[in-house]
């Protein structure tokens, strides 16, 4: 096997930086709110290990099916040579996209890129140990500014999956595509999975399962405030939320302060209070409805090539070619 190459564009100290910035801002706005790339520290990312495989957490399984069933096509019409896959975490899925993109067609390098190095290097050397052909050329970098750095030479598709897009508001996304499409030479390709409008019976429960999984996922965020930051949150005083807001069709994930309390975050040097109910938005997860998808990665310069959904229409797969 090649052993893999992995370019750090990211280092432990900018992600402090990083999470000052965010926990200064967001703990001082009023809503309070913290972005959900904190969840996934080595613990958050085992927890979301652990929420794919719940029994109401519909997306991961969903995803992966349909995958499994347009892969081959996928390739064929790809014809990709190399394969960037941005937070690629674990990697469970592109086990199928390799497969089909080597067996069908050219593929020779993939590029996954992640925010955590842990992950990155995890799942790297076991693609390369999977895939003896394949140069594995893995990148830790923050995808929303980093994407000018990603290798070049050779046809590439860029893969976003799991519904990850959902995580940001409409202005982040429409941003976000044009970066994509502003890197991407003529014919290439976005490959996009988004989750669905479905019945918000299916939709709540996935981010609120009876286990507990994602109320600790969500918490867990307030420990790496602790760890990180030196902050003093007692996370067992937060309840866990999950709304389904209808005018814009997200799911919204919040903390809910059990009772009046004061918290100290001593690496920023400032205390920030909370009143029994207050809330902290932690995480929106857009579910999307087709036409409107379509529109948004046309104005971004987008033509959609094929768009495949599952059975029950609850996840998407988008081609998209620049
Ligand atoms: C990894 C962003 C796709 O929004 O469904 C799972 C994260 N949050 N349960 C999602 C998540 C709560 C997940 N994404």
């Amino acid at each position: 096997m090649t052993q893999p190459i992995v370019e750090v564009h990211l280092t432990d100290a900018d992600l402090t930086e990083a999470l000052r910035a965010d926990a200064r801002r967001g703990l001082t706005a009023s809503p309070k709110w913290l972005p959900p790339k904190w969840f996934y520290d080595a613990r958050g990312s085992e927890l979301f290990e652990q929420i794919t495989a719940l029994p109401e957490y519909y997306p991961t399984r969903t995803e992966r099916a349909l995958l499994e069933s347009v892969a081959p096509a996928i390739a064929r019409t790809a014809q990709a040579e190399v394969l960037v896959e941005l937070g690629s975490g674990s990697a469970a899925k592109t086990r199928i996209l390799l497969n089909a993109l080597t067996s069908e067609g050219p593929l020779k390098t993939y590029v996954p890129q992640d925010v955590s190095a842990t992950a990155l290097r995890a799942s790297a050397d076991e693609v390369a140990a999977e895939f003896p052909g394949l140069a594995v050329h893995g990148v830790v970098s923050d995808f929303t500014d980093t994407l000018g750095t990603l290798p070049r030479g050779g046809r590439r598709m860029i893969a976003f999956l799991g519904g990850t897009i959902g995580n940001m508001v409409h202005e982040e996304r429409a941003e976000f595509l044009t970066g994509i499409h502003d890197v991407l030479e003529p014919g290439e390709q976005l490959l996009l999975g988004a989750g669905l409008v479905v019945d918000p019976e299916i939709m709540v429960p996935a981010y609120d399962d009876a286990a507990g999984i994602t109320a600790e996922f969500n918490r867990n965020v307030l420990r790496v405030l602790n760890s990180r930051l030196r902050a003093d949150f007692d996370p067992e005083a937060f309840r866990h939320i999950a709304h389904w807001d209808t005018g814009n069709e997200w799911i919204e994930m919040r903390l809910e302060a059990t009772r009046e309390m004061e918290v100290t975050v001593a690496d920023l040097g400032f205390t920030a209070r909370f009143g029994r109910g207050e809330q902290i938005r932690t995480e929106i997860s857009a579910k999307f409805r087709l036409p409107a998808l379509d529109g948004e990665l046309r104005s971004a310069g987008f033509a959609t090539e094929h768009a495949w959904t599952d059975p029950d229409n609850r996840f998407a797969l988008v081609l998209a070619a620049r």
